[in-house]
């Protein structure tokens, strides 16, 4: 180590689900270099992007100064001020938007950014609350879909601990691919592990992907937003063939008649066959029946579907299915089987967590009347409730407000930790939302393509640069621990947000300092709290966690918290709410902008917008050495460029009545015909005539739900022609 140098463990986070272990050293205050966790087993080892999260720390283009719009909006052009005239502004604005319009009108956005126990999100919403309230979203962009569905069938979410897959004969990764996507740290390595000790690998996915080249035996590929499809036919197949296990759902399920009366034809004539479902996701019959006898009849089987086959139009009914297929072959609440949810670090076990600062009680939701599709037990109320905005359908509220049948008129949006019009459905219309409203504040560490529409630019510091606890993934706890001081003017989320209280005449905010609220926090979950800021962690539960456990062990002292008490196969909350397209048992519904679709003639291709390697979302596009890893391209089948005169390294338009890109083709038998993957995140860029030249996926995506709250970025269709 150089003279001077001192190296810390410190947690990492970036909306990414990763919480691993960085080591950081430091010398005068300067970030000099950046290695992983090298202690002992299993190790938390960083990923390449924080790797080189030094060059987004130090990036020539990062936010340092609060700013204030001096061009035309979406112009970004800023000029400095200072921070009293910032919060000012943003303080003064609020207090007027919310006397003309009511508090309703303020809409504040956020989503990932850093998910810290301090600073984050409720610190935000707290002075919101407090100031006298603000229109909330909800939807959770990544898995809304499988929300729903979790709490239809289960009663809560669960996850497969990765940890637990060695003990998988067979494991199907449905749209899974740990080798490129963290989230939480280490799945593909324990995968990896797996196949060593023997475990078979299925991928079912639009694509081979790196984690297929890894760990499969077998590649299914499949035509997107169709897998309920495929699943329901497997269900054929095991039911015709006599494979299920009725003991169990006798015993622990509620409704598998009424599913099987639907599969086998007798409610609508139609019987699912595997040859149904061939000509709806491509996959031979053959394959179908070949997969469902093998799942039905190996033990233990782990049915392990990923977020993204969900995040389609009526995506629930996906994560429905394979919670269904998992109940009928008994895989539910055993070492080896999965709940048919997707594989995490930490599966279902609790971490132990001291309480977090109060979000206050925002007025705007206390007021607010239920929605009449929301499920009645949901575990989180906010959602359900009519004032909140959707993701997929804020910029649509903005445009159309009251009269559009939104809950209010939107006038001011304030955003933390969101790169909102880069990554919600369709930019175009966002523009033109954005555009029309009176006032917009921006907390950004870069000028993004959202933060570009600001009128006031409040610029906030990364976490090297202010201490914070990760809960991450973990079966562990991870330790932010301060080591350079905030860049420029830059300020943490929790100072950033004492000020802006201050301003708005709010003397109960209960500030503390930031290391109070961590060891509040932080202090009851730890053993040594002392220790657990040295090492940068704690780590919890050695043993693989098996989720519903109890509920299957001892079915009398832990009933599922479902009406029924039992897996809902046949969901009596969904059946109350009695709201079309949202069918009591799973089923396949067709998609819009499928390849039945009239549309389809002007756009035959099918789009996926996958997660990149190299990005976390939009964080990370703009470094120098991640950028070498990959080009953001559009990826084809030589069957789709060939026809279409498009080689390799061709710059290429996709399009659709959305909207139009311009990036290169990748043309790659990697991705099956008839469907093409733009990555999604990367930072929205038109030129004079609006066309995107930064390759931004939702320049194309529509701005949608699905019934379940599903945002669908995995349906849709596009048109790819030379450039
Ligand atoms: N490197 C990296 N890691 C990340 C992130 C990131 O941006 N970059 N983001 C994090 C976040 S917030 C999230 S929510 C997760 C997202 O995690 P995922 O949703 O799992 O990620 P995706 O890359 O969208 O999709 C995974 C795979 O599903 C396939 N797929 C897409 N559509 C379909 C379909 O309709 N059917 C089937 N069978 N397969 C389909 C894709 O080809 C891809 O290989 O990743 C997290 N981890
Ligand atoms: N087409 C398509 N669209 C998608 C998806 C898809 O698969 N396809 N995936 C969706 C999913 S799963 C997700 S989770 C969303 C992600 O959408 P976002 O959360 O909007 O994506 P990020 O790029 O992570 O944006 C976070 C922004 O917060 C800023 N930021 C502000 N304060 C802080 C801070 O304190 N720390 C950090 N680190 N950043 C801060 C960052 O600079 C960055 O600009 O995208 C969704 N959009
Ligand atoms: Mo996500």
């Amino acid at each position: 180590m150089a003279s001077g140098e001192k190296a810390y463990y410190i947690g990492t986070d970036m909306n990414c689900g990763g919480a691993c272990l960085l080591k950081v050293y430091v010398r005068d205050g300067v970030i000099t270099r950046m290695e992983t966790d090298d202690g002992e087993e299993p190790q938390l080892r960083n990923c390449l992007r924080c790797r080189a999260y030094r060059q987004r720390v130090y990036a020539p283009d990062r936010l340092l100064y609060p700013m204030k719009r001096v061009g035309e909006r979406g112009e970004g052009k800023f000029e400095r001020i200072s921070w009293d005239e910032a919060l000012e502004t943003v303080a003064s604005e609020y207090k007027r938007v919310k006397e003309t319009y009511g508090p309703a009108a303020v809409v504040y956005l956020t989503n990932g950014g850093d998910m810290g126990q301090v600073h984050n999100t409720r610190t935000i919403v707290r002075v919101f609350s407090l100031a006298g309230g603000c229109t909330l979203m909800w939807g959770i962009a990544s898995n809304e879909g499988w929300m729903f569905a979790c709490q239809a069938t289960y009663g809560y979410p669960a996850g497969v601990d990765h940890r637990d897959v060695i003990n998988s004969k067979l494991a199907i990764l449905w749209g899974q691919n740990p080798a490129v996507i963290i989230d939480g740290c280490g799945s593909s390595f324990a995968l990896a592990k797996a196949k060593e000790a023997g475990t078979k690998f299925i991928v079912v996915d639009p694509r081979y992907t790196d984690t297929a080249a890894l760990v499969a035996d077998r590649w299914i590929p499949i035509r997107p937003a169709t897998d309920t499809a495929a699943l329901i036919a497997m269900a054929y197949v095991i039911i015709t063939e006599d494979l299920h296990d009725k003991r169990f759902l006798d015993t622990y399920t509620f409704g598998f008649d009424r599913f099987q009366g639907y599969v086998l034809g007798e409610e609508d004539g139609v019987p699912k066959t595997p040859a149904w479902a061939e000509g709806i996701t491509s996959i031979p019959a053959q394959t179908i029946a070949e997969l469902a006898r093998e799942y039905a009849t190996t033990k233990p089987a782990a049915l392990l579907p990923s977020k993204a086959p969900g995040r389609t139009a009526y995506g629930e009914q996906f994560h429905r299915a394979a919670f269904t297929l998992a109940a009928m072959t008994g895989n539910i609440g055993i070492h080896g089987g999965s709940p048919g949810c997707e594989i995490t670090q930490r599966g279902t076990t609790p971490l132990p967590m001291g309480s977090a600062m109060k979000t206050g009680g925002n007025p705007v939701d206390a007021g607010s009347p239920r929605r009449r599709d929301a499920l009645p037990t949901a575990i989180s109320k906010g959602p359900g409730l009519v004032a909140r905005l959707h993701n997929s359908e804020v910029m649509d509220a903005i445009l159309k407000g009251k009269a559009g049948g939104y809950h209010s008129d939107y006038k001011m949006v304030y955003t933390a930790n969101v790169n909102y019009l880069n990554q919600y459905p369709n930019v175009n219309k966002a523009v033109r939302a954005l555009q029309s409203l009176e006032f917009i504040a921006i907390q950004e560490q870069f000028i993004t393509s959202t933060a570009k529409f600001a009128d006031i630019l409040l610029p906030t510091c990364t976490f090297f640069e202010r201490s914070d606890a990760v809960w991450g993934a973990g079966p562990h706890l991870a330790y932010q621990r301060k080591v350079i001081e905030p860049l420029g003017e830059s300020r943490s989320h929790l100072d950033i947000c004492m000020a802006l209280a201050k301003k708005l005449g709010i003397d109960n905010y209960n500030d503390k300092p930031e290391e109070e609220w961590l060891e509040q926090i932080m202090a009851p979950a730890v053993t040594d709290y002392e220790r657990f800021k040295e090492t940068g962690v704690e780590k919890f539960y050695s043993e693989p966690s098996v989720p519903f456990k109890n509920e299957i062990a001892d079915p009398a002292n832990y009933p599922f918290p479902t009406p029924s008490g039992k897996i809902e196969i046949y969901s009596q909350q969904i059946a109350a709410i009695e709201t079309p397209l949202l069918p009591a048992i799973p089923k396949y519904i067709e998609p819009w902008e499928s390849v039945n679709d009239p549309l389809a003639e002007k756009y035959p291709l099918q789009l996926i917008t996958t997660h990149f390697k190299r990005r976390a979302h939009t964080q990370f596009d703009n470094i120098p050495w991640l950028r070498e890893l990959e080009l953001q391209a559009v990826k084809l089948n030589p069957q789709d460029a060939e026809p279409r005169g498009i080689k390799g390294g061709d710059l290429v338009r996709v399009f659709n009545d959305r909207g139009e890109i311009v990036i290169p083709a990748e043309v790659t038998q990697r991705i099956i015909p008839g469907v093409v993957d733009v990555p999604q995140g990367a930072w929205y860029d038109p030129d004079e005539r609006g066309v995107d030249r930064g390759g931004c996926a939702n320049v194309l995506t529509k701005d949608k739900r699905s019934p379940g709250g599903a945002m669908p970025s995995n349906s849709g269709l596009v048109q790819v022609e030379k450039a």
